[in-house]
């Protein structure tokens, strides 16, 4: 008699950790305590991080698997301003709108994510996406809706980093699968730009000298999930030493429906505009 093999099916709390953080029950006061002093730290430091919300055993596995991935990796480079836009010719070379930025990661997109990988369950779980919703304290909250850049898997090799940066959106959620060897630390000055004024001053002199102003450090623990607001605050990946790779997922929410990227932005991170795998 031959046997199937069986393939246990995992529920939410199977990979998150329901105990420590309530998520499915939005009435219950340890969810409602959670969540203000979630939106609190949010408020007060830019920044809400959620340890061991995914179980050991679960990030292990999603690590495993993600690393499995990584030779078919999309290999992104691109050398940027801190803030995103193509450089200024009228300044001198050290001005923050001419100064490039170098930034170098391996990513997985969505659409090739296979199916039975766990990081999907988590973004597919409305539980999770009401949570965040109101960490945010949004009125609505909606995945992204294109095929490559919904969710994504990073992989960070050794000398790979993120560069200075401030974010384009107004919130990121990352979950760490994976630390570095050394390296692959999250580093972040808070508000050193603001709605009004992009601080080139300032900017400029913590880029020539580090030591002026406050640098917070968020070493990567697998398994914690990070929501940060970095449109404001400058932030980066330090560069990754050592053998074992860095791992993360990065989970696009937007406030509006049916956003999807350009092919512009499709092709610059990775490689293609449309599903169809890269041969
Ligand atoms: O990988 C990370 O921890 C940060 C990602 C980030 O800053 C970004 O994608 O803009
Ligand atoms: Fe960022």
């Amino acid at each position: 008699m031959t046997t199937l093999p069986f393939t246990p099916v995992l529920t939410l709390g199977d990979i998150v950790d329901l105990e420590r953080y309530p998520i499915t029950d939005r009435s219950h006061p340890a969810y409602l305590e959670l969540v203000a002093h979630s939106q609190s730290l949010l408020g007060q430091e830019g920044v809400a991080i959620f340890p061991g919300f995914v179980r050991d055993q679960s990030v292990v596995a999603m690590a495993d698997q993600t690393l499995a991935l990584h030779p078919r990796m999309f290999h992104f480079r691109e050398k940027h301003t801190v803030y995103f836009k193509p450089q200024e010719e009228g300044v001198d070379a050290q001005h923050p709108l001419r100064r490039l930025m170098d930034t170098e990661k391996d990513t997985v997109a969505y659409a090739d994510i296979p199916a039975d990988h766990s990081i999907r369950q988590i973004y597919q779980s409305d539980d999770v996406l009401c949570f965040i919703k109101d960490v945010l304290n949004l009125d609505a909250l909606y995945r992204h809706a294109d095929p490559l850049a919904a969710l994504n898997l990073q992989g960070f090799t050794t000398g790979q980093q993120l560069g200075w940066h401030f974010d384009r959106s107004d919130f990121s959620v990352t979950l760490s699968l994976q630390a570095a060897s050394a390296g692959g630390d999250f580093e972040y000055v808070r508000m050193l730009r603001n709605e009004n004024d992009d601080c080139h001053d300032a900017v400029r002199q913590f880029l020539d000298d580090p030591k002026t102003q406050q640098v917070e450090v968020l070493p990567q623990v697998p398994g914690t999930l990070t929501l940060f607001r970095g449109r404001y605050s400058l932030h980066r990946v330090t560069p990754v030493e050592g053998d074992r790779l860095r791992l993360n997922a990065v989970f696009a929410y937007v406030d509006q429906p049916n956003v999807e990227f350009s092919d512009y932005a499709r092709q610059l991170f990775y490689g293609r505009t449309t599903v169809e795998p890269l041969v």
